[in-house]
């Protein structure tokens, strides 16, 4: 049975690199729907049955973006098997802040950690093992450019996509912040197939499309903005400002703990 992945990531973490290595000729270029952002689609070319969808290059999922809006209608509409979430592996910290949003999307996820031919030649030491045993998710270290490990990526993209266990998200937030998740959380009732806690952390933020899109009666408005007030009130910050900042120091912490740099500060573009 076919397969269909999702390729996410920072722009010039190298997902077009990666899209023309897996693809070659079999890809077809159009439009998103209704917009003109480019949409690349394609078939593995050692495994037709592959699909691949190239996104559009996003540092995250908000409202903000057309291509931020591209990428998560397509994620929570179309619902590919599986992400691969490329990350360019020399700037690690800044690409998890979206690998943190794409989990919660209730979609099994797999990190290519790219460029290691750069990592390499810098004298970085990266544990990814132990990054996998922290956001509980596979990770794959690869060069889109040198053709390096890309089977292993495919094969592991499919294993986590036939897999049945349990999708566990990234656990990005003290237990303060997921305290107030869990209490919207508990007030929503969904149709679709769309984890609840991912509405719930949007509706946090006051996320513009996902409040027009949830259609809460006035009632359940009304508790939810009781809930955020509190939390507002008690971290002195908007709720969108209180999620971004639970995921830059839950990055930072992840880096921390895994990543060091061998010539300090020198990134793939260097
Ligand atoms: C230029 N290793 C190395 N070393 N470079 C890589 C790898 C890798 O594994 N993968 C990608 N790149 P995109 P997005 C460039 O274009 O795929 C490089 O935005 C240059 N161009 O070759 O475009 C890749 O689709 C001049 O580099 O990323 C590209 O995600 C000088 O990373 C860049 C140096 O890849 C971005 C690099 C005129």
């Amino acid at each position: 049975m076919g397969i269909t992945i999702a390729l996410a990531g920072n722009p010039n973490s190298g997902k077009t690199t990666l899209f023309n290595a897996l693809t070659g000729s079999y890809q077809y270029v159009g439009n998103w729907p209704g917009v003109t952002v480019e949409k690349k689609t394609g078939e593995y070319s050692k495994n037709r049955d592959i699909k691949i969808t190239d996104l559009p290059g996003t540092y995250s999922l908000s409202p903000y973006t057309l291509e931020e809006v591209v990428s998560r209608d397509y994620l929570l509409k179309e619902r590919p098997d599986v992400i691969i979430d490329v990350v360019d592996a020399t700037n690690i910290e800044r690409n998890l802040y979206l690998a943190t949003q794409l989990s919660e999307i209730g979609i099994p996820l797999v990190l290519a950690f790219n460029m290691m031919d750069v990592v390499r030649k810098n004298k970085d030491s990266i544990d990814s093992k132990k990054i996998e045993e922290l956001l509980n998710c596979r990770v794959v270290e690869i060069s889109a450019i040198r053709n390096e490990n890309l089977d292993k990526l495919i094969d592991v993209a499919v294993e986590e996509a036939n897999s049945k266990k349990k999708i566990i998200e990234i656990k990005a937030f003290s237990p303060e912040v997921e305290k107030y998740i869990s209490e919207i959380e508990d007030l929503l009732t969904l149709d679709e197939d769309i984890p609840k806690r991912w509405v719930a952390i949007k509706l946090f933020e006051s996320d513009s499309k996902i409040m027009e899109d949830a259609n809460l009666s006035e009632d359940l408005e009304n508790k939810v903005s009781a809930i955020i007030e509190r939390a507002e009130e008690e971290f002195d910050d908007d709720g969108e400002g209180i999620i971004t900042d639970e995921r830059y120091n839950f990055v930072t912490d992840i880096v921390s703990k895994t990543v060091k740099k061998g010539r300090e500060g020198l990134t793939s573009s260097d």
